[in-house]
């Protein structure tokens, strides 16, 4: 039997790409010179696409593939996969939810802590010499004990909860409604009045056309000039152009950000400012993760095409 035709739109490392090749018969977008003339010329054969959650598949990729059957998006995050395109036409769409949920909390949670106590910046103090010309270095403030804040309490937002209660932090939440799951949290229905609580807000929602700059300048005014945002969501769940004003003029203290519009090509005024912390959407990137991320993308395509239930269906 021939191998299935498969577009696939980011690279992967080898550990994926090598069974993935054995399975099926892949056709690299990410390595045509143009992209458009490569879909028109592929498209035909394409039945599924391996996609990853920064993304997606929009309306033009999935309409220049006619054959389409399945989406396997590497990546919990689905928000880039135009899913009315896929629903007009009955295409399933596939994650990879669960198996990055603790890495993603664990860079939330170390973020925290490290923009908190300085220790980028503290490193630099030691490498270059200014401890032995300057003295010690300028005190921070502390973490434990403070109040925290989690924007979105699903999978993610929950472990991060569970970390936080580690570090003695008092923990509040918003969602669209009370979890049973989180009975020693408080609820806090308004993303204004869960700021206003939060001396650490942390943004773990599912991205949504209705999410997008859920975090606008109302909550981050709230969060406040001795408050921290920390995105290990999405860039579009914040108002970016309102947090770089309110991180500018000191109206928000810090940001410690994994996710930005555009990324990789981030806005040059985040280079400027010295009360931020800047990582390069990783959060998901370890190589126990991305391995188990990799296999359901294949689990995922290879259950479609033997005609077998998804095991993480979106649609
Ligand atoms: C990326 C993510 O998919 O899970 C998500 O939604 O954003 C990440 O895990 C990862 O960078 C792979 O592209």
């Amino acid at each position: 039997m021939s191998k299935p035709d498969i577009l696939q739109v980011g690279p992967y490392p080898e550990w994926d790409q090598i069974p993935l090749q054995e399975s099926f018969h892949m056709h690299k977008l990410f390595e045509a010179s143009d992209a458009a003339a490569f879909l028109s010329s592929v498209g035909e054969s394409i039945r599924g696409i391996a996609t990853r959650g920064e993304l997606g598949a929009d309306r033009a990729m999935i309409e220049a593939c006619p054959n389409l059957e399945v989406i396997s998006v590497y990546g919990v995050g689905f928000d880039a996969v135009d899913l009315q395109a896929c629903r007009e036409r009955n295409i399933r769409v596939t994650n990879t939810p669960d198996v990055l949920t603790n890495d993603v909390a664990d860079l939330g949670v170390a973020m925290m802590l490290a923009q908190s106590r300085g220790i980028v910046g503290a490193e630099t103090w030691v490498k270059d010499g200014s401890w032995a010309a300057k003295g010690l270095y300028p005190l921070k403030s502390r973490v434990w004990g403070k109040k925290a804040g989690i924007l979105g309490l699903g999978r993610i937002g929950y472990e991060v909860g569970k970390r936080l209660a580690g570090f003695d932090l008092d923990i509040a939440y918003s969602d669209i409604g009370p979890k049973d799951y989180a009975a020693d949290w408080t609820f806090v229905p308004d993303a204004v009045e869960l700021a206003r609580h939060s001396d650490f807000l942390f943004v773990t929602l599912a991205a949504s056309a209705e999410t997008r700059h859920i975090v606008n300048s109302q909550v981050i005014e709230a969060v406040g000039p001795q408050g921290m945002v920390i995105n290990i969501s999405r860039a579009s769940n914040i108002d970016e152009d309102a947090l770089l004003d309110a991180l500018e003029n000191g109206r928000l203290g810090a940001a410690a950000l994994d996710v930005f519009e555009g990324e990789p090509a981030l806005n040059p005024r985040f280079l400027e400012l010295n009360n931020v912390l800047l990582q390069p959407h990783h959060a998901s990137g370890t190589v126990e993760t991305r391995k188990a991320m990799g296999k359901l993308v294949r689990d995922n395509l290879k259950a479609h095409f033997d005609g077998r239930d998804l095991l993480t269906p979106v649609l």
